[in-house]
This record gives C-alpha cells, structure tokens and sequence, in this order.
C-alpha cells in the first residue's frame, strides 16, 4: 500500500474513532496538521477559544470592509474616472462616524476580555494546592495538601517514551483529579522559566525568589502536555510538562502510591537537620 493511502488509512481510523469516542478521555498534544487551539480542558481554555474565534471574525469583516473601501476607491476616484477631483476638505457626520465606531469595536472586544483576564487572575476556592518548580532543565512538583510529597519530571528520550508523544514524554507526571480546583502555585530555583499547558489555558511565568500562582478545573480525564515557555537556557525544549487528568478515586490510590514512592518533605527536612548538624 502506498503511503499517501496508508495516511488515509490512518486518518480514516482516527476519524471513526474520533466520531465513536468524542471527547471523553483526551490526550492534549499538538496533531498533525492542526489548525487554531488545542482542545479546550477547562473552562478558562474554552472561554479563550471563544474570545479567538470572535476576534478573528470581527478581523476579518474590517480588514474586508477596508479592502472593499480601498477598491471602491480606486476604481471610482482615479484620475481617468474622476477628472475634477472634489475640493471638500472636512466632514463632520464622517469624522465623527470614524472616531465612534472604532471606540464601539474597542468597547466591544474590552468586555470579554477584561472578563476572561479576571477569570485568570482572581482564584477561585481551591480543593488543592500543587506546588510546581521550574529547573534547569526539568519540573518537580510538591502536594502540600497531600503529606508533603515531591518529586522530579524529567524528559524521557526516544527510546524510553514508549506510546508518548517525542519531546513531550516525562517519566513522571503531576496528577491531579478530575472537576476539582487546582491551585498551582509556580516557581523556579534557577532561572525564569514558564509553566504552560495550552489546553487548560494557563501560562505562569516561575521566577526564582517569587511564587506566582495560578489554578485550573479540568473537566475532562486524560493526559496533557505542555511545555516550558520561557526562554531557559540549552535544554529550554527539554523540560516538558505532563498532567494526568484522572478519577478522584484514581487519584486517592495514587496519592497514597506516591506518598510511598516518593521521599517525603519531611523526611529531607531531616536529612537537612542531619547535615547541619554534621558540618557543626
Ligand atoms: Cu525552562
């Protein structure tokens, strides 16, 4: 079979599974000859693909009522057409059309936007807090709510990552459950870096020194990828970020899984207290 037809294949598949299983458990990836967003997770990412879509109309009727104009013109006021040209040099009805419409638009697109940034930034009460930090070049992430669990997601090479998409794979992901508010608070202990996830419509810049908070609700169950977006330094596309979008039961069993797993805060904060006390 040729490839062009294995491509159709394969699109066709995808395709019927697409129709027999919408949406219900998602992998957030960028696809193949996508176009616009990826598929909205949370409320916030739905209400920005919304706000997008909107603009890019309101866009596209003034840029083609502009060219509409400027063709008008063209043809109807050259010098073959138009000989005499008019002497008029001012309008009031038009001056005054010509500085309230463009308000209007503004007022317009102001609204829904200052509504959605207000959305972002005032924090809804939270069900949990997971603290994410950025290194050089790779996340950890803590759930202070939880036992004060931590642990390290590094990138996994080709020969690692299995089903995971390339440079997106992690070996460990933040899991969070599903319909519940997550605040997540960001920081870095090197330099800047930015934690982003396109499909929950959070991008937080982390910043050493300084914690920098922002939250999402996924409503949806499945895998999610993002990436740092901050400009960090030789390995800056390395360090992707993966969030595991599961039941709450799911997430009850892997908390207590984790707790296990991973080194506890308060078992380092010994480590610590044994460590100053050997340098005594
Ligand atoms: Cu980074």
């Amino acid at each position: 079979m040729s490839s062009f037809r294995q491509c159709l294949a394969l699109y066709g598949l995808g395709l019927i599974s697409f129709v027999l299983f919408p949406g219900d458990v998602l992998a957030a990836q960028p696809k193949p000859w996508q176009l616009g967003f990826q598929d909205a997770a949370t409320g916030n990412m739905s209400q920005i693909t919304e706000f997008n879509d909107f603009l890019l109309i309101l866009m596209t009727a003034i840029t083609l009522f502009v060219l509409g104009l400027m063709i008008y013109v063209a043809f109807r006021f050259n010098s073959r057409a138009n000989p005499n040209p008019s002497s008029t040099t001012h309008n009031t009805l038009v001056e005054v059309v010509w500085t309230v419409v463009p308000i209007l638009i503004l007022v317009i697109i102001a609204i829904p936007s200052f509504r959605l940034l207000y959305h972002q930034r005032v924090l809804p009460e939270a069900d949990m807090t997971i603290k994410a930090t950025g290194y050089q070049w790779y996340w950890g992430y803590e759930y202070p709510d939880h036992g004060g669990f931590g642990f390290d997601s590094l990138m996994l090479n080709d020969d690692e990552r299995g089903e995971q998409p390339r440079l997106l794979a992690t070996d460990t992901a933040m899991v969070v459950p599903v319909n519940a508010t997550v605040r997540v608070i960001v920081t870095a202990a090197d330099v800047m870096h930015s934690w982003a996830m396109p499909a929950f419509g959070v991008k937080m810049d982390a910043i050493p020194g300084r914690l920098n908070e922002t939250w999402f609700k996924a409503e949806k169950t499945g895998t999610y990828y993002g990436q740092c977006s901050e400009l960090c330094g030789i390995r800056h596309a390395f360090m992707p970020i993966r969030v595991e979008v599961v039941e709450p039961e799911a997430f009850a069993s892997w908390v207590v899984e984790a707790q296990a797993e991973y080194a506890q805060l308060e078992t380092s904060k010994n480590m610590l207290a044994d460590a100053s006390n050997l340098d005594k």
